[in-house]
């Protein structure tokens, strides 16, 4: 089992809900436990357009490898019908794999921890939030990189709901691997 922090951001539709029924689904996967949420945060776009955004990060515990875990987050999004007309375009959700335990991933797809992680707000004041004293692979102390995106807006709003672990329910259990990352 592997610990992981993913990244959920939207700004198309009904974000802030999009959001909430996005964790939800993550935490129906059978490979997946989520163990905690940051609270939500309303950002201004950064490289990006369109309303402001929603954001969260979600630490979760998985039996999936990193691949699988992205492709399940490519499902999801699909679901919640992300398009992707051209780069940072706006959208209804993106779930983006921060870290994966303390791997480093240089992949044509797949870069782990995320490339610009450390530049966001959006991702460091979330992730901070949940662990304060986190240490990103070769790249120290998360908090330490807060101050260089001071100039990003970011304002929290829904509380944190941290550590109320989300695990699927026995009707999960039995249900085949097809359905259960089918959330809507
Ligand atoms: N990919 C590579 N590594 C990863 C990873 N660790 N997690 C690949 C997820 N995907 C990864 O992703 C583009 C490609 O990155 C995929 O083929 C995947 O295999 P995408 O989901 O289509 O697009 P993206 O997430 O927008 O791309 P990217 O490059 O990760 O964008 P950024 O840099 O994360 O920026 N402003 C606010 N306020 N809030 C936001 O959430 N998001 C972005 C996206 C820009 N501005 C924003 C926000
Ligand atoms: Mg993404």
């Amino acid at each position: 089992m592997t610990i992981a922090y993913l990244g959920l951001g939207a700004n198309l539709g009904d974000a802030r809900q999009t959001l909430k029924d996005a964790v939800v689904c993550l935490a129906q996967q059978h490979t997946i436990s989520v163990l905690a949420k940051s609270s939500v945060y309303r950002t201004a776009p950064i490289d990006s357009s369109g309303d402001d955004y929603f954001n969260c990060v979600v630490k979760l515990e998985t039996s999936l490898p990193a691949r699988s875990l992205l492709r399940l987050c490519h499902h999801i999004e699909l679901q919640f019908g992300r398009e992707r007309p051209y780069r940072n375009a706006p959208r209804t959700l993106d779930l983006d794999i921060l870290l994966y335990g303390a791997s480093s991933i240089d992949e044509a797809d797949l870069v782990v921890p995320h490339p610009r992680m450390t530049e966001r707000a959006f991702v460091l004041v979330p992730l901070v939030e949940l662990e304060p004293d986190l240490i990103l692979p070769q790249r120290g102390r998360a908090d330490a990189f807060i101050d260089e995106v001071a100039d990003q807006r970011i304002e929290k709003v829904a509380a944190c709901q941290c550590m109320v672990a989300a695990q699927p329910s026995a009707a999960d259990a039995t249900a085949t691997p097809s359905t259960k990352t089918d959330c809507r």
